[in-house]
């Protein structure tokens, strides 16, 4: 009798280790199917360290912070182009962008508004303002990406705090905050879009208002970092 108890036992145990080794191996081809249905191809990286600015129009690389970036610029900006991507059906482009000195975020004229702009293709991927300075309280739009329009009265931005979504704040200013903590602040700039097009071009650009003409490139501009564009092949 206990004979028998302990065999059907040992065959339940049996039974129940064959249908967890089975779930596990379902699983482990399961995730390995699903890894082979997404392709990315990083297609370019550039931290500038090495100053090459191959593929991009009004490239120019400083110093800052103990690493080298695209920039700075104030008004106006640069244009990134690539030919012959992979086959792809998205892209995502990633990088660090630095807010030097000081911005006047939404403030109206002659001050601001400061506007941050990152076109893709020609279309408008970000349109934002961005605030910063020593203890500035000047709104930004950012993180919102775009502003609402009101035919009468133009765009209207969001009022967010100044460095809203920033990553870093205590980074030294770059020229008439130079080397003052607080002067820099950080921001991640991640889009994930569909596109499929072989080219691919990515402007990045800025439209600030200054009354002090003459300083307007040390008071207030901006720089990127670790620029990465990668495609995307979702099959
Ligand atoms: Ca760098
Ligand atoms: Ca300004």
């Amino acid at each position: 009798m206990e004979y028998t108890k302990n065999k059907r036992d040992y065959q339940i145990s049996l039974r129940r280790g064959f249908i967890g080794y089975s779930i596990l191996l379902f699983s482990i081809f399961f995730l390995m199917s699903c890894k082979g249905l997404q392709k990315d191809t990083v297609v370019y990286f550039n931290d500038f360290e090495g100053e090459l600015l191959t593929n991009i129009t009004d490239g120019k690389v400083e110093k800052y912070n103990g690493t080298k970036v695209l920039g700075r610029y104030s008004q106006h900006g640069f244009t990134l182009n690539l030919k012959d991507l992979p086959v792809h059906n998205m892209m995502q482009i990633t990088f660090d962008l630095y807010i030097h000195d000081t911005w006047d975020g939404n403030t109206v004229k002659p001050e601001g508004p400061d506007i941050w702009i990152m076109n893709i293709d020609r279309w408008s991927a970000v349109y934002a303002t961005f605030a910063n300075g020593l203890f500035t309280d000047y709104r930004q739009s950012y993180p919102v990406l775009q502003p609402n329009y009101d035919p009468n009265t133009g765009f209207l931005f969001i009022n967010n705090k100044p460095n809203s979504n920033a990553i870093k704040t205590d980074l030294p200013g770059a020229c008439k905050l130079s080397d003052k903590k607080g002067g820099t602040s950080m921001y991640r700039i991640t889009r994930t879009i569909e596109h499929h097009e072989s080219s691919f071009e990515l402007g990045c650009y800025a439209q600030l208002e200054d009354s002090d003409l003459p300083n307007k490139n040390c008071n207030e501009s901006w720089s990127v970092d670790n620029l990465k564009i990668m495609t995307i092949e979702l099959k």
